[in-house]
């Protein structure tokens, strides 16, 4: 069979059980957002991301992604440095506030390892950004839409963290709900790029700690 012309296209399957993965979500346009998130964790759990070990934090529209991306991954960095020495990063000091008003909370801590069932709090390898932008009458969309993607590019570069861009920037609701895999009067027509979200963190994170 041909290969498809669009999305992602095969690669081989990579083992995501030692992994911790971050998602931001917008809570506009929630209906696709929701579909979206539900097929991104479908794909982690498929990879063997274990439940624990996804953090999900929401926000209130797509331009605050870039920030929430960051301070999710500097406070996974601070919780994980100072449970392992008793040192809090000078990462606080550049980000602003204190330790504990950056740290994300977890159940019984462990380092790594997918032999234990308490949840990893290691510095996340990968984080997916989720929001849906819809184009309306007046520029908003082109400059949400601009500054989030530059924020999320720049937040990786910097930072080093893979950040999964799952913006979706669509011209109608209709558009956005065949890429959420929810149009039609069934709800299960399109394809669910979420899945395809939660895949690509799965194969940067593991990617991030050597090439393979
Ligand atoms: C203001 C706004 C508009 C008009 N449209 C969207 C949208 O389609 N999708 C989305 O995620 N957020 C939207 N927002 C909200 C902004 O992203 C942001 O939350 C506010 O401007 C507050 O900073």
């Amino acid at each position: 069979m041909a290969a498809p012309l669009k999305g992602p296209g095969k690669s081989k399957s990579y083992d995501g059980s030692d992994l911790r993965i971050g998602i931001v979500h917008a809570r506009w346009n929630t209906t696709i957002v929701n579909a979206l998130l539900s097929g991104a964790k479908k794909a982690l759990a498929d990879a063997g991301v274990r439940e624990e070990n996804v953090v999900v934090q929401s926000v209130p529209g797509s331009f605050e992604l870039p920030f929430a991306c960051r301070r999710m991954y500097a406070s996974s960095e601070i919780q994980f440095s100072s449970s392992s020495s008793g040192f809090v990063s000078a990462a606080t000091d550049l980000l602003g506030g204190s330790a504990s008003d950056l740290v994300i909370s977890s159940p019984t801590p462990s380092l790594k390892g997918s032999t234990s069932s308490a949840a990893s709090i290691a510095p996340f390898d990968a984080i997916i950004a989720i929001g849906v932008l819809i184009k309306g009458e007046t520029m908003h969309f082109e400059y949400i839409a601009d500054a989030v993607s530059h924020g999320l590019m720049r937040i990786q570069l910097e930072s080093g963290v893979p950040i999964v861009f799952g913006l979706l920037t669509v011209l109608t609701e209709e558009q956005g709900l065949v890429r959420a895999g929810i149009a039609g009067e069934l709800g299960n027509g399109g394809h669910n790029h979420g899945e395809d979200w939660g895949a690509a963190a799965v194969e940067l994170g593991l990617k991030r700690r050597g090439w393979q």
